[in-house]
């Protein structure tokens, strides 16, 4: 044979060894011209007597990133993947996979069809396919565990997490780590391979049975995720691991079909996409983003340590400002303990705490912002208290640093209202706890640049949340979905639906509160007050029941009681006759409403208050809604998010 190319499926020959390189970017994922070229390399191989092992590389960023998911709404396309694994594995020479990025899904099953697999140090490997609302669909469930054991193959299945290359050497999932050319290591390693009888294919080695309670174990631990997939997957593995590898296969076959058709994963291919969207707006696709290499935070209180600490592990160095020493020390207290949190759950060793404490700089004086590019104020929300900062920071910072505000309610242009160069102001609205939660409200004001709008963006990436454009208004996206979302919540109240039942129906839909739970655990005063300021400020507000709550002494957890009791500082609420007495002149009759009723009432009401955003322009997208849904406000990400669900019932 020949050195012989097609458009995705290249093979060259170093000596006895072909490589086959696959070209497919951006990710190599496998669409059905990339199958049929993989099977036709196969078959190449196996007719050219000279060639004697097979090392399957990947151009570009990465190895094979699973089956294309653009093809999971269409019907599927022939050759299926489970042939091109079976032929790969049936091949009449070993191939060897050599891994560099990550080999997910479809990719690490065809790495799982290959005799061997060798990976660069950084590489990983996974099965993510219920992230996704499917199970792996060519054999995944059946031969990760003939490859590693049944428990490795839970692990990876169930949780769709990928592992990391020293892992999954540990285990037996790759045999090999190559360090420096990923090709020409995995040619030496063919050429050794060689040398040695060659291991049984996959599909031929034995499982090892686990006893009952593994499996019942396995299943509390895939029943937490909320959604079937993991569910699915975990009694695939099982019914592989106690039954012939053809029958395994078939079963696995038949639920990938049907869970491709499946709602759940019909809402995760949507997030899924409208993630991979939303940190690259198309408008921004030309601009280049005002640079961003340091970090000024105001404001040491459990936002400003959460954004500071979101900082450090992006590694930007941070200035962290607070108005007095006492203030400062409470402000890197704050950090340290975000840090000892991570190296308590094993997620950061000390080395990496005294790095991460090592790049930030505490201060009392504005003049220590002077070098930074971006300054992000956390301070109380209270728009004189916020005034005063920015006039402030218009004195010390650089003409040409962003100075961003995190407020959640108050309008931005009058927080910058008067100030010098108004191009570079901006809302990043960061969700408590900022080191943790994922969405980034991006809100600029009309006058703010492209570029400081594209390094709004750029920070998102680069601090791994996931950034949405909001435009102004009370509560931008998110808050002011909530704010009609609680309002639902009480006119059922009102109506004589119970409190409990209310946050039941909405826990059965998915969250992991309901919304009065959800208040009482963040505090009833909190929107009280902001309804006073309204209200002080010359707003016509009714007065809402939990106004009601609040002068009565009702705050929710921290005052021992909101909506529920919490009887002995405990922390499971408990239905409460005193609210039943406060709120009886204001409540119809108890009356009962099915928990779906309920559900599907707020959820109206949510997506009604989305499409009110939309029309105003305060959302770019649907879809961007949905985002804020998901990553601010615990709306289940197996359901899409309030507008796909109301798309897809019409
Ligand atoms: C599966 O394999 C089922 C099998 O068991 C059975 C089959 C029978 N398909 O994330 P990025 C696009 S299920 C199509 O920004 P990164 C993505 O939309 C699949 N397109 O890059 C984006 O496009 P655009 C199991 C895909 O470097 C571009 O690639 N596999 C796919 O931050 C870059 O993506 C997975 O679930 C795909 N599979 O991260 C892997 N993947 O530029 C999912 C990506 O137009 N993918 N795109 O916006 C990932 O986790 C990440 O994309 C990856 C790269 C880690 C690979």
């Amino acid at each position: 044979m020949d050195d012989k190319t097609t458009a995705l499926v290249g093979i060259r020959k170093d000596g006895e060894i072909a490589v086959v390189t696959i070209t497919n970017p951006p990710v190599n994922a496998l669409s059905a011209d990339l199958r049929q070229g993989l099977l036709e390399a196969a078959e190449a191989c196996d007719e050219d007597d000279a060639i004697k092992a097979v090392v399957l590389v990947c151009a570009g960023r990465t190895f094979i990133a699973g089956a294309d998911v653009r093809e999971f709404g269409k019907p599927p396309q022939p050759p299926h993947l489970p042939g091109v694994v079976a032929r790969i594995e049936a091949a009449k020479k070993p191939w060897v996979a050599a891994i560099h990025g990550t080999a997910l899904g479809g990719g690490f099953e065809v790495a799982m069809g290959c005799r061997f697999r060798v990976a660069s140090p950084d590489a990983k490997v996974g099965l993510p396919e219920v992230t996704l609302g499917i199970v792996p669909g060519a054999s995944g469930t059946v031969r990760t565990s003939r490859l590693a054991g049944v428990s490795v193959a839970v692990d990876l299945v169930t949780s769709g997490r990928p592992w990391n290359a020293s892992k999954a050497l540990s285990v037996g999932l790759i045999d090999e780590i190559i360090a420096g050319d990923l090709a020409a290591g995995a040619v030496a390693f063919a050429r050794s391979a060689l040398k040695c009888p060659l291991p049984p294919a996959v599909s031929e080695r034995p499982v090892e049975p686990m006893p009952e309670d593994f499996w019942q174990e396995a299943g509390k631990r895939a029943a937490k995720a909320g959604h079937q997939a993991p569910l699915e997957a975990l009694a695939l593995i099982r019914f592989g691991s106690q039954h012939p590898f053809p029958e395994a296969m078939a079963k696995e076959r038949a639920c990938f079909l049907a869970l491709r058709q499946s709602e759940e994963a019909a809402a995760l291919r949507h997030v899924f996409f409208a993630e991979r969207g939303a940190g690259r707006p198309d408008a921004l696709r030309a601009v280049k983003p005002r640079s961003v290499a340091s970090v000024g935070v105001i404001g040491g209180g459990t936002m400003g340590a959460g954004i500071a600490a979101a900082c450090r592990e992006a590694g930007l160095p941070v200035v962290l400002i607070e108005r007095d020493d006492v203030a400062l020390d409470r402000g890197l207290a704050n950090l340290a303990s975000i840090f000892d949190g991570a190296v308590k759950r094993g997620k950061l060793d000390s080395k990496g705490k005294a790095d991460r404490l090592a790049g930030i700089v505490g201060s009392t004086d504005y003049a220590a912002l002077a070098g930074c590019d971006l300054i992000i104020e956390a301070v109380f929300e209270e728009i004189g208290v916020k005034r005063a900062v920015f006039a402030d920071l218009v004195r010390h910072c650089r003409a040409d640093a962003i100075l961003a505000t995190n407020t959640s309610y108050l309008d931005p242009r009058a927080i910058v209202a008067g100030l010098a160069h108004p191009e570079r102001f901006i809302g990043l609205h960061f969700f408590s706890p900022a080191h943790v939660m994922k969405l980034l409200e991006i809100v600029p004001v009309p006058e703010t640049a492209s570029d400081v709008l594209a390094a709004a963006f750029a920070l998102g990436r680069l601090l791994g949340k996931v950034p949405v454009e909001a435009g102004i208004c009370e509560g931008f996206i998110g808050n002011r979905i909530l704010k009609r979302y609680r309002a639902a919540a009480e006119a059922l109240v009102v109506e004589g639906v119970g409190i409990a039942e209310i946050d039941a129906a909405m826990r059965d839909f998915g969250f992991r509160m309901g919304p009065f739970e959800a208040q009482d655990l963040g505090g009833l005063d909190i929107a009280y007050l902001q309804r006073e300021g309204a209200r002080s400020a010359g707003q016509v507000v009714p007065e809402t029941l939990g106004d009601r709550l609040v002068k009565a002494g009702r705050k929710g957890q921290k005052t021992d009681g909101g909506w529920y009791d919490y009887p002995n500082g405990g922390r499971s609420p408990e239905p409460s006759l005193v609210v039943a007495e406060l709120l009886s002149a204001h409540v119809a009759p108890s009356r009962l409403m099915p928990r779906d009723e309920i559900a599907a009432n707020l959820l109206a009401a949510m997506a009604s208050e989305g499409q009110a955003i939309l029309v105003e322009g305060v959302a770019q997208s649907a879809s961007d809604i949905d985002l804020v849904e998901i990553h601010g406000y615990g709306f289940p990400r197996w359901k899409g998010g309030p507008m796909f669900l109301h798309d897809r019932k019409g």
